[in-house]
């Protein structure tokens, strides 16, 4: 289980010994190689003193720290620790996700190289992270991109064997691309195991198609959608096209038993099926992955254009759905914001006060709930953002201009009412939770977007 080094060596009292160990790694797996403990060796043989090797190390990192250093021009607010972590977050980043990796069949795991939760799992999180790398490395987000087209035709069996059209990827995956999310979760408050749906998290689907679509309008890279965007948008809208169900009585589209971001909300109180319905993120953003699969094909050359829609099958009347999907997908809103998902305004309210003064730190208030017999279902109680993830990924504009064209109406009333209606009740069990809400309030409420942001920082380096 274990590789280890043992040296024998005679030492002199007073006297000073430095060992230099060097060590190559490779895997069958590797690029240009045949055998990789030959390999090893020869690069051994080559590699130089640990002197030399270091000088190769810092420029590397220097050559990186050109593109990823940032500075905090807010310094006295921030002190000098925020910056040091904003650095050892990078550095983190930069460790997953670099030139290194990119001839690697690797994606973002969620825990990066840093700690074992999460077993290596790759989930969503690379929506927040590839931004940050294609403005500064774009050659590192089509690696990640890369990653996620090899696992479509995986995709397309799990949106076939669940009955639908296109391609469902994962909540969480490893290496082949397959679900592995855990069917049971352990309360360790409870020592109870209780059933865990978290596959129902579809919403990784947007988190493919909007990093794929957002690559190719960041860099013009008209290539990579020719060869692997444009597939795996246009497989992901028919996957929600499949998905959805028209409602005869409302007149619009449905997207029934998803689990939306948060993950408290697994089903409704004491239902047999999970997963809740219409999901507001789920919906608006199927609405934008669908806008964004007829762009595809608006902008893609025409013999590419042609070729892709014999490959797929895709016919005129599955894009004509699609289209009429822009603007009759269904969105559900109650005392004027946006509902997290339909019923929701049904739930109970939650004595936050109680719960604080009972337990300090409520984060995981779904564990608590479970503890004492109850269950967050019940409740208006959100572990991460979810409704707020629409104002981190779209800017107010294009939210307005989605929901316009859905037939409902954006104020910039319903927006601040609904930003302060979820921050009221989330409960930021998840550091992304800190993260998108450190950015929706950056907008409007500077103080308190400041206070999740250096919670945020803290939360990797002080607990
Ligand atoms: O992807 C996240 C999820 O949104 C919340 N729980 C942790 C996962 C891995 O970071």
């Amino acid at each position: 289980d274990s590789v280890a080094h043992e040296l024998a060596i005679d030492v002199v009292a007073g006297e000073q010994l430095t060992i230099e160990k060097i060590v190559a790694l490779y895997t069958s797996r590797d690029r240009a190689v045949s055998e990789p403990s030959e390999a090893a060796v020869r690069e051994l043989g080559q590699a130089g003193s640990f002197e030399e090797l270091l000088e190769r190390h810092v420029l590397a990192w220097t050559h990186l720290w050109r593109y990823f250093r940032v500075d905090l021009t807010d310094g006295d607010v921030l002190g000098d620790e925020a910056l040091h972590t904003v650095h050892l977050h990078l550095f983190h980043l930069l460790q997953i996700v670099s030139p290194n990796s990119i001839d690697l069949d690797a994606g973002v795991p969620a825990r990066g190289l840093h700690g074992e939760a999460y077993r290596g799992h790759v989930f969503w999180d690379e929506l927040f992270v590839l931004p940050v790398l294609t403005l500064r490395a774009p050659a590192l987000t089509r690696a990640s991109l890369r990653y996620r087209y090899r696992r479509l035709p995986a995709a397309r069996r799990a949106a076939r064997d669940a009955g639908f059209a296109g391609a469902m990827y994962p909540w969480q995956s490893g290496s082949d691309g397959t679900e592995d999310s855990q069917r049971l979760h352990l309360n360790p408050l409870s020592g109870r195991w209780t059933p865990d749906v978290s596959h129902l998290q579809r919403h990784i689907c947007h988190a493919v198609a909007y990093t794929a679509w957002q690559y190719y309008q960041s860099t013009g890279d008209i290539g990579f959608l020719v060869d692997h965007g444009a597939e795996m948008i246009l497989e992901i809208a028919r996957f929600w096209s499949s998905a959805a169900s028209y409602d005869r009585g409302r007149d619009r589209f449905v997207i029934r038993g998803v689990m939306g971001p948060d993950e408290f909300h697994t089903g409704y109180p004491g239902a047999a099926d999970a997963g809740s319905d219409n999901n507001a993120y789920t919906n608006i953003m199927a609405a934008w992955v669908l806008q964004r699969a007829l762009n595809v094909l608006a902008v893609l050359p025409p013999r590419r254009r042609i070729e892709l829609t014999e490959t797929l099958g895709l016919r005129q009347e599955e894009c004509s759905r699609w289209e009429e999907m822009t603007r009759r997908i269904f969105v559900p809103f109650h005392d004027g914001v946006i509902s997290q998902f339909e019923g929701y305004a049904d739930l109970a309210e939650l004595d936050w006060e109680h719960y604080r003064r009972r337990y300090g730190d409520i984060q995981r208030l779904d564990r608590i709930l479970e503890s004492e017999g109850l269950s967050a279902n019940s409740f208006r109680v959100s572990k991460q953002a979810d409704v707020l993830m629409l104002f981190y990924l779209l800017s107010a504009d294009e939210l307005r201009a989605l929901l316009r064209r859905l037939g409902y109406r954006l104020s910039r009333d319903t927006i601040r009412k609904t930003i302060e209606y979820y921050l009221a009740r989330t409960s930021h069990g998840s550091t992304l939770s800190a993260l998108v809400h450190a950015w929706v309030l950056g907008r409007a409420n500077r103080d308190k977007a400041l206070e999740h942001f250096t919670r945020l920082l803290r939360s990797d380096t002080a607990d």
